[in-house]
Parts: structure tokens; sequence; C-alpha cells
């Protein structure tokens, strides 16, 4: 059955904006034009991955398949298992993938578009979509991963997200709220991201972490996350053309041959070439994906036109300069803010500003084998401070180490995030609350390593501070729909 308006409408849409290329690019081949609103209509949809739906075991047998069928390539194929891996990195190193940059989401989502699409076509099953892991709401790994005999498997620390290192709906839900595409992505790298990366472990807390066949599952759950955000919540990424027009390269189609994909055109796959089954994310329900016409045409014209969003900074607080600290013992650092800078601190409308700690390292350290917590104003604080403590306000983690900056500049190399941010909004307005804050006494941060297995790896880690700040930046207003 055709849908001839529907057609019509993406037909001029995308011809005018992306190119015919475009299109056919992102349907993940040509065809004849009259398909085009039929292949959108019927795209794959991406599972939740749970137990107990027929549908998800089907994915799975499809995707465990896919695998066999990858390994099994000779190593000349670029679409092998190994070769589909060294695209992310290595055991030595990254090798093309963006961490820490502002390409993180959109380089990741053309890496896992074409390797869907490999899974396509050496099944022959082009209506597979690849499951994705909500860790927030089925946080122990699905058991088709756990099996040694199977494809699926391979050596990690751990099974499951629960716990205390469970990825919490406290935790997701400020990073789900911010309306900037810029922090978002920050916060969500290094926070969710970089913990599930760590806490699983073996393989997949690494470099060569894409040859754990649930890394797919993984990013495509990070995927989710940013269609929930933009396409569910109604939050815009930038129009900013530097962004837009940023080529992404290094990928395999499904044919084996050398493939890129703008940042921009990246922003339409989910609308146009894959769907999400929807979810729960933290308290972000499960919702439809608008199906109709009117809405489907609204929709995708938002999602083309993104918005002007910037990472401004309204006000910079310098808490701390070039430092070395052992992760063995938290730190506290304080600062003598000014009667003015606390007091506009402790008056801004946290619907109009957000004030976040702004952590950037010199360097990685050299292990990944904990997270950092971050309390306000508890120089006590420590490894066993809970994180219901009303001066904690978030917690980052690291993915792979990095050679010094100095050197990645000089070889170009890639690497981990090596900048964090923490929203503390909710926590000075809590501290306010308690009368806790007072203006004319220090404001202090304390940054404190916790070791997700109880003990350190190597407790003489150093963590490599090239400073720490207090930001402030404008909350963006979306317009109303
Ligand atoms: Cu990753």
């Amino acid at each position: 059955m055709r849908i001839p308006i529907l057609e019509d409408v993406t037909r001029r849409v995308f011809v005018k904006d992306l190119g015919i290329i475009g299109i056919g690019l992102v349907l993940g081949t040509m065809g004849g034009c009259e398909d085009l609103a039929e292949k959108i209509k019927h795209r794959p949809i991406r599972r939740r991955l749970r137990t107990g739906s027929s549908q998800v075991d089907a994915d799975i047998a499809t995707y465990r398949e896919a695998v066999d069928l990858m390994k099994a390539l000779p190593s000349a194929d670029l679409r092998s298992w190994l070769n589909q891996a060294a695209i992310h990195g290595v055991p030595t190193n990254f090798n093309f993938c963006e961490h820490g940059t502002d390409h993180f989401f959109d380089w990741h989502r053309a890496y896992l578009f074409y390797f869907e699409k490999i899974c396509q076509e050496l099944t022959k099953d082009r209506k597979f979509g690849l499951p994705y892991w909500n860790w927030n709401q089925n946080p122990d790994i699905h058991p088709a991963f756990l099996d040694p005999a199977s494809s699926l498997y391979l050596a990690r620390s751990r099974n499951s997200m629960t716990g205390s290192w469970s990825i919490t709906t406290a935790a997701l839900d400020p990073i789900l709220a911010d309306p900037n595409f810029f922090t978002f992505r920050m916060q969500l790298e290094g926070t969710p991201h970089n913990n599930v990366h760590g806490y699983i472990g073996g393989t997949l807390g690494g470099y060569a972490s894409a040859r754990d066949p649930l890394f797919w599952m993984h990013h495509c759950m990070i995927d989710y996350c940013w269609a929930k955000w933009n396409i569910e919540l109604g939050n815009n990424n930038t129009n900013d053309p530097a962004w837009v027009n940023h080529q992404n390269s290094h990928f395999v189609d499904a044919n084996g041959q050398v493939a890129t994909a703008t940042a921009g055109i990246t922003t339409l796959m989910p609308l146009i070439s894959y769907q999400y089954e929807s979810s729960v994310i933290g308290s972000s329900p499960a919702v439809e994906w608008k199906k109709a016409k009117h809405d489907y045409e609204k929709l995708e014209k938002k999602i083309r036109k993104g918005a002007n969003v910037r990472f401004d900074i309204k006000q910079r607080i310098r808490i701390a300069d070039r430092a070395a600290v052992s992760i063995g013992k938290p730190v506290s650092m304080e600062t003598r803010v000014s009667v003015s800078d606390f007091t506009r601190i402790l008056s801004l409308d946290p619907a109009k500003e957000r004030v976040f700690v702004n952590i950037d390292f010199a360097q990685l350290p050299a292990s990944s084998d904990f997270a950092v917590r971050v309390f306000i104003g508890l120089p006590s604080a420590n490894r066993t401070t809970p994180t219901d403590d009303p001066h904690f306000a978030g917690s980052f983690a690291f993915f792979g180490g990095s050679p010094a900056k100095a050197s990645l500049a000089a070889g170009g190399e890639h690497k981990g995030q090596d900048m964090f941010l923490v929203n503390i909004t909710d926590t000075l307005q809590r501290l306010k609350r308690n009368q806790e804050l007072k203006e004319g006494s220090p404001l202090s941060v304390q940054l404190v390593p916790v070791p997700f297995a109880g003990k350190f790896e190597r407790e003489d880690t150093q963590l490599l501070l090239e400073r720490i700040d207090i930001i402030i930046t404008p909350v963006i207003i979306n317009p109303p729909e």
C-alpha cells in the first residue's frame, strides 16, 4: 500500500536538503523512489532487550547468526568481526571513534547504522533491527549474552548493572532534562555510558570494547537516549553548520565498501532507516512514535531544522588549577568566592540557569576501575559516604586511558573523554534550603574516587587535573510544538 502524501513529503524534503544520495544512504539501498514511503513506514524496529518476548528472541537469534557470519568472514573483508571492532579501537588504542567530542552521538549512530546494515545483508533479514540494552529498566545482562558456548559471550567482570553502581533514575533524570545538546552529551557520555563500560569491565571496559557483542546493545541504548531526548522529549540538536556538515568516516557498508555519514544525516536516521520501540528511561515514560502523516512531517521538519544551540558559559569560577592527586584518598578543594558571586549562585533561577562543576583532566588515569563521586560542601566525604547524602551531586567514570594532550596534538590519535560536567544546581538549592551555604564562607568541592570492586586495581593511580571550575550556563527554552 502506498502513502502518496508521505511519499511526496519525504521525496521533496530529502531530495531538496540532503540530496538523493543522502536518502539512499540512510535507507541503505537506492531502489526505486516509489518505494521510499513504504520503506520508511516499515523500517526495522530496534526493540528493548528483554526476556519473554518472541520478537526480541527472534532479533537475538538473527543477531547471533550475524555475529557468527561476521566472525567467519576472511580478514580481508572489512565487514569481519575484528575489522568492525577495529574501527572503534584495537587492544592498545582507540582508532577512529569519537569520545569526549561533540561528535560522540553522531559518530556512534553512523557506526551502528552501518553495522546493522551489515547484519541485515549477511543474514538476508532486511527487517532486522539491533536490540538495545536498557540498563536502567533491565539492569541484568540478557542471558543470551552469558552462555560461554554462544558467540554472543565474552568474559566480563560483572553481569549486571544492579547494586550501588546501577544507572539510577535519580542520576538519569537531570541529564535527560538538560535541553542543551552539548551539556546533555557530556553528561550522558561521562556518567551512564562510561559507567557501564567500566563497571561491566572485561573487553567492554577498554579500547577493543566493540569486540564484545554486548557493546552494540549498550551503544544502541546510548543512541536511544539521544533519540528519546530529541524525538520523544522534543529537545533540539544544534544547527551549527560546522557540526551538521561534519563528516564521520571509516565506516563500512553492507557490501564491504568504505562509507561516511555527515552528522546532519545521522539526526534523521531514527525517522527514516530504523525506529525505536519506546521504553521507560528514568521518569520518562514510553511513548508511541508519531505515525500519522501530519505529525511525521512536522517532526521531520523540526529535527532537520535543529536550533541555534551553543555551549554558552555565562560565568566561570575557578576552584582548582593543575594538580596531581592520588585516587587512593578523596580530595577536597575550596575556593573563596566573592560575596557577589556567591549571591549570584545562590539566587539564580534553576529554570533559567544551571550550575555545573566542570572537571578537566590533563591526562586520563592509567586505570578505570572506579568512578569519581562529586560532593559539595562536605570536606569529610569519603568512599563510604552514601549517594543519598544531601551533599552528593553526581558522578562520572573514565573509559579508556589516553596519551597526554600534547602527544595527541602531535599524533592526532583518538582518545577517551577527559572533560566532565556534573550538574550541581539541585545540590546547591538543597544546601541553601538547609542553610549550609553562607556568603563569605568558602565554597568547597570534593572528588571521591570509589572503586567498582571494593578495592582499586592500582591504588597509586594518579588523577592529573587540568582545572576545576564552577560554570553557569543559560537554560535553553525549547519553543512550544
Ligand atoms: Cu562506548
